[in-house]
């Protein structure tokens, strides 16, 4: 280790604890002891990996309190959305444990023998996780990983480091192999980067800004490895005058403000049809200021802080000339505290263009069907998105035209783990979560028997 690195409650802007700083031969360390677990991994029988990650999760349910108010603590995430959170890790490994017996290859058709397929683990998976979700971006990287024959590095965010670092007590308490699953705290040019150059991490998963993704994945190329790349986003949220427009102003906060913004799914653009455009607003208003800030460890808060000083400067530098329209409330005092803000903004304004990734959303108008699809598809990113609309035909011709990887009609719903997740355009690479998972941590691997003497 190379010195320290301090963990603040953001809600207090108070020291929690001082965490180690792993250096590139610590990091090498690690990965020769995932080396060697890899190996015996794989070699166990499916139903063992299944029977494992089984128990993995199950240490996780009993565990769900005390990493939600871990997250509470580090995150600053309300206590009901950190237990989900908790929740979610158990449900993603439990959905993964069923990929071990179910990694089926093909028998394909050829002259003179028998040819079949195998999936094989790439065998060393390099996580690289943001500070948003710490808890639920992990094991939508390691559970797959894991359940197709893989050891994982993962290497948490310096903000947000207790919940997977307690993630990595827990997998040895479920009886995972030493070396399987490590969590190497330390700074992202350092153990990140190792991930990328190290020749024994095989594939890379990276989630966080396009900016530093870019870099990772131009790392990745240089030594041949595969990359998920999970990064911003600049979601909308398109209203349309058939909508049912309570339902639609009532959800909107939610949609943008859940996490306080720090969310690569937040639909921070609302667009809304010109001839309901003024009975949005009136709507959204009332549903903004009864939208609850404050101390996270309440179960009635909806939103705490925003993660650290330097990034509440960031966000508050998006309000600089912005047209704001109403702001909701936020607490006085220490921690990162920030009003959710609702903002009217002209397409090439940076409010409506770049991703702020905290608790402000643009407002804009369009007006026809094609207005709503040129101005949804008018950014760098395509992650998520909702279409709020009563008329079938425009909500299936609107889906297929937005260029997202993630929408929903008349809801606002992005990750459930059964179903793919992932974006377009500068919002990443490859898909993570739903039934192909496992099969995106593995190497087709193609064999021919032949069965005619020759
Ligand atoms: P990043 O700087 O991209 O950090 C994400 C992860 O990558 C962290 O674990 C970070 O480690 C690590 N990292 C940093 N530099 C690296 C490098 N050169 N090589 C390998 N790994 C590296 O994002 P951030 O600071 O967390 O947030 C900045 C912006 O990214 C946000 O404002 C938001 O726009 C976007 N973001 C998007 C998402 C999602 S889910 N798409 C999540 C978080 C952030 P350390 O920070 O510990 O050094």
């Amino acid at each position: 280790m190379s010195g320290t690195f301090t963990v603040i409650n953001p809600a207090t802007a108070q020291p929690i604890r001082e965490i180690g700083r792993a250096t590139v031969e610590d990091v090498d360390a690690v990965v020769a002891r995932a080396v060697r677990a890899q190996r015996t991994w794989a070699g166990l029988a499916p139903v063992a990996r299944a029977d494992a990650l089984r128990r993995f999760a199950r240490v996780v349910e009993d565990h769900v309190e005390e990493l939600a108010q871990l997250e509470v603590l580090n995150s600053g995430h309300p206590i009901e959305s950190a237990r989900w959170e908790a929740s979610h890790v158990a449900q993603v490994l439990n959905f993964s444990s069923g990929a071990p017996e179910r990694l089926s290859g093909l028998q394909i058709p050829v002259a003179g023998g028998l040819d079949v397929t195998f999936h094989e683990p790439y065998g060393v998976v390099g996580i690289i996780v943001p500070w948003n979700f710490p808890m639920t971006i992990a094991s939508w990287g390691f559970a797959p990983a894991l359940a197709a024959g893989n050891a994982v590095v993962i290497k948490p965010a310096e903000l947000t480091p207790l919940t997977a670092m307690r993630l990595g007590d827990l997998a040895l308490e479920a009886g995972l192999p030493d070396g399987l699953f490590t969590v190497v705290t330390g700074s992202g040019s350092v153990v990140g980067q190792r991930f990328v150059s190290h020749p024994d991490v095989r594939k890379v998963v990276f989630t966080g800004s396009t900016e530093v993704g870019t870099d990772v994945a131009a790392g990745c190329a240089r030594n041949l490895k595969p990359v998920t790349l999970e990064l911003g986003g600049k979601s909308a949220n398109i209203v349309f005058d058939d909508a049912d427009l309570e339902l639609a102003a009532a959800s909107a906060p939610g949609a943008v403000f859940d996490n306080a913004g720090q969310d690569c799914c937040a639909r921070s653009r609302i667009l809304v049809q010109r001839s309901v455009y003024d009975r949005f607003l009136e709507l959204l208003e009332p549903a903004v200021a009864e939208w609850k800030v404050g101390d996270p460890a309440l179960e009635s808060t909806q939103m705490g802080p925003l993660i650290s000083a330097s990034h509440r400067s960031t966000v508050a530098s998006f309000l600089d000339d912005a047209d704001v329209a109403f702001r909701g409330s936020a607490p006085e005092g220490d921690g990162f505290w920030f009003a959710p803000t609702v903002v009217l903004a002209q397409p090439s304004d940076r409010l409506a263009q770049e991703e702020v990734f905290g608790p402000v959303v643009a407002v804009l108008p369009f007006d026809d069907e094609a207005d709503g699809i040129r101005l949804a598809n008018d950014t760098a990113y395509g992650l998520a998105g909702s279409i709020w609309t009563e008329n079938l035909g425009r909500a299936v011709r609107v889906s297929r035209a937005v260029k997202s990887g993630v929408l929903s009609v008349n809801s606002h719903s992005s990750v459930r783990y059964s179903t793919p997740f992932g974006g377009m355009k500068a919002s990443g690479l490859g898909r993570e979560l739903g039934p192909d998972a496992a099969e995106h941590f593995t190497e087709t691997k193609n064999v021919f028997f032949a069965t005619d003497a020759s």
